[in-house]
This record gives C-alpha cells, sequence and structure tokens, in this order.
C-alpha cells in the first residue's frame, strides 16, 4: 500500500508524465468429463471463465516509469473441480516502479516473471488467474544478452477484492543470465512450506540450468537441462529433468510445415523409506505444460510428444499432437501442474501413465486486428497405471476461448 500511495503521489504532483493504458479481456469455456482422472467429479455443461486486466504505464523521467494493472477473474456455471485460481473479484496484479541506474535497472514491487521457456517460472498465462510475485530485480543489459537478480514472493490469489498478499513462508531468489547466441543459464533458490505424497515439510530448494535454442538449417531446437539439491524435512532433494524440444521445418514450399518431437524427462522419488527426496520440483510453470488442458505436471515423468503443426493461412495454426506418459519411477505418483499429487506412488507397480491426443487450432487476428481466438480438442486414454487405480476414468477436453486487446 505504501507504493500505492508513493504512484498516487508522483501522479498528482507530475501531471505531465506520458501515459499509456494498455488491457485485454480473455473468455474461455472449458468442458472437462473428469477432473484428475475422477469419475465422481464431473461438471456436465462445462463453465464460462472471464479475465480482465487494465494496466496504465506512466513515464515520469527518462530514468523513471511505472506500470499499475488490476484485473478481475470470474467463473460462471462451475459445478466441480474448484481451484483457487479461477476466481478473483478485483485485485492489483502489477504495481512496479522502474528505475534506471547507469549499469543496471531496478524493479521494484508486484510484476510477472517468465523466464526461458516458462518451464520453471511463467506468469501462468493457463488458468483464469495470472501468477505474479512481489519482488526486487536488478536489470543488467549488454550486448550479448541480459542477466537479472532478483528476490521475493509469490502472490496469493485470494478470491475477494484487494486482499492478494504476498505467500508466507515462501522466498525465490535468483539470477538468470540470456545471451542472445541462444544459451540460458540461471540459478533458482526457493523456501517453502510443501507436501510430498502425505508429508508436510518445509522445503529449501536450489535449481541449477542451462537452455540452449536456436536454429540450424530447417531445424529448431530448445533444450534444457536441470539439476536440483537442498533439504525437504530433513531428507536430502536430489532431483532433475531433462526437456527436449526439436522442430523440422519443411524446406521451400512447404514452409508452412512443422514436425516438433518433444522428449521429456523429470525424476521421481525411487524410495520413500529413505532420506532422499528425488521429485522433481518445477517451480512456478506455466500451468498448461503439456497442453491447454493441464492434466499432469512435470514431475516423475517420461514423455515423448510427437506433433505436426500446419499453418493454412498466415496467423492460422492447426496442431495434432500424440503424448505417451510414463512414470519416471514406480515409487513415487503422478502430479498435477501445481505440483500436488493426483495419485500415490503405491498404488500400483505400473509405469505407463496414459496416451493424450489433442487437436488445437489458434486464429491471431481472428475478427479485428486485436482479437485471438483458440481452441483444443483432447483426449487422455488412461495406461496401465492409472487403469489398475479404482474410480479412474479417461478424460475428454475441450477449451475454446477468445482474447481481445486494448
Ligand atoms: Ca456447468
Ligand atoms: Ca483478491
Ligand atoms: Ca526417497
Amino acid at each position: 500500500m505504501q507504493l500505492l500511495g508513493f504512484l498516487v503521489l508522483l501522479f498528482v504532483g507530475n501531471v505531465e508524465a506520458q501515459t499509456k493504458l494498455t488491457g485485454n479481456v480473455r473468455w474461455m469455456y472449458e468442458y472437462v468429463n473428469a477432473f484428475d482422472f475422477d469419475k465422481a467429479v464431473t461438471d456436465p455443461n462445462g463453465y464460462l471463465f472471464q479475465r480482465v486486466h487494465l494496466g496504465l504505464a506512466s513515464r515520469w523521467s527518462a530514468k523513471t516509469a511505472s506500470f499499475v494493472e488490476a484485473k478481475s477473474s470470474a467463473v460462471f456455471d462451475k459445478s466441480a473441480g474448484n481451484i483457487p485460481l479461477d476466481k478473483d473479484e478485483f485485485d492489483v496484479s502489477q504495481l512496479y516502479v522502474e528505475h534506471q541506474l547507469p549499469t543496471i535497472t531496478l524493479k521494484v514491487g508486484r510484476q510477472e516473471l517468465n523466464y526461458g521457456s516458462l518451464r520453471l517460472i511463467s506468469a501462468r498465462e493457463g488458468p483464469n488467474s495470472r501468477l505474479s510475485f512481489d519482488m526486487a530485480k536488478l536489470v543488467h543489459k549488454f550486448d550479448l544478452g541480459e542477466l537479472d537478480v532478483f528476490l521475493g514472493a509469490p502472490v496469493e490469489i485470494e478470491r475477494y477484492s484487494l486482499n492478494n498478499s504476498p505467500e508466507k513462508d515462501q522466498l525465490l531468489w535468483g539470477s538468470y543470465l540470456t545471451l542472445k547466441r541462444g544459451l540460458d543459464l540461471y540459478y533458482l533458490g526457493l523456501s517453502k512450506p510443501s507436501f510430498y505424497g502425505q508429508r508436510p515439510g518445509h522445503e529449501t530448494r536450489h535449481s541449477l540450468g542451462s537452455r540452449l535454442w536456436g536454429k540450424v538449417g530447417n531445424f529448431d531446437y530448445n533444450h534444457e537441462v536441470v539439476v536440483q539439491g537442498g533439504e525437504f524435512d530433513q531428507d536430502e532433494i536430489r532431483a532433475w529433468t531433462i526437456a527436449t524440444e526439436t522442430g523440422w521445418n519443411l524446406p521451400a514450399r512447404l514452409d508452412r510445415l512443422r514436425f516438433g518431437f518433444r522428449a521429456d524427462m523429470a525424476t521421481g522419488d525411487s524410495d520413500p523409506t529413505d532420506r532422499r527426496l528425488e521429485t522433481f520440483n518445477a517451480l512456478y510453470p506455466k500451468g498448461n505444460y503439456f497442453g491447454f488442458s493441464g492434466v499432469l505436471g512435470p514431475s516423475n515423468f517420461i514423455d515423448l510428444h510427437p506433433s505436426a503443426s500446419f499453418y493454412p493461412r498466415e496467423k492460422i495454426l492447426v496442431k495434432a499432437s500424440t503424448n505417451f506418459y510414463w512414470r519416471e519411477s514406480n515409487q513415487d505418483g503422478i502430479y498435477g501442474p501445481n505440483g500436488r499429487q493426483l495419485r500415490a506412488g503405491n498404488a500400483n507397480a505400473r509405469y505407463f501413465v496414459g496416451t493424450q491426443y489433442s487437436l488445437e487450432t489458434c486464429h491471431e487476428e481472428v475478427f479485428a486486428k486485436h482479437a485471438s481466438a483458440c481452441g483444443e480438442l483432447a483426449h487422455f486414454q488412461r495406461g496401465a497405471y492409472l487403469t489398475a487405480i479404482p474410480g479412474t476414468r479417461d478424460i475428454n477436453f475441450l477449451n475454446l476461448w477468445l482474447k481481445v486487446k486494448i
């Protein structure tokens, strides 16, 4: 609130500041026949999300700027599978001041963070409430790239007005280096209360990562490796992930076709009784890690994910993909995008979780220049691990959204 007062004072004291209004509205209809594979949890006719963002960017001088953004997230006709991110009447999603010093820029306040392929740190575009952090960040830009150093806490979404505050006992800190030639190197530290299986405890986790990305001829690539250490409730953390995406863009007249192949792996805990935790934690990943449907999150899994993307016209994408999932360890369970365990490790010893078939389409300028629309139809067919668990069901998923920018 002190920051709000500061901004009001600045506004009153400097009416000549250059300002720009930004914003967008997104409507999203979703239908899921079984939330988290649970046969009993369904909403027969689906539900509608509405999300509004309205922002004001102000430049106070050559070196100082600010941004304030309000948001409202609403949900209509949803009778099952409620999660906290669905609804937030009215709140401050961003409110920061940026000041340029000789070699660095200081950015302080409530802000969004997006790094790399959004595998670990993301503003989380998929769910109905985006994620922001209350933090201080230093940005150093140089010829070859950018180095960021930051410290802060994620903002908890509370459903009523003007009551969002930073998560208690949570802290994120780190440093992210991006080189324009296609290399990211980063360290991320996280401290928070957590649950693994049924066990609560405090987690301090260190992640060291590297990402290589770019194009060679008709191929594009985006490969990332992360190793993790630290402590969870006196257990030693030892986890890692490899994520690879490789694309082949058909040359010459067929350049509107791309075949993609993803192969990913993230560790799970191999023995629930030892004093070592090997479950990978993806920190704050984008909610829809494997597509809009966002059924599974990137912990204790192996996946192979071929896809074909077709651009019938400029700004229109049609993509078909199949995603095969296994557990990495058959002693650990499966996890949702928010890191919550969906099914226990000891349910059975099978590895194969299932196959997701998806068809999606996006149209960037659908009615007007400022509107975009997307849709996804997906079917998740359970594999041996899930079919052996009573009360589960294959998932059918439909998602349609329209976004209009101001
Ligand atoms: Ca409904
Ligand atoms: Ca709120
Ligand atoms: Ca263990």
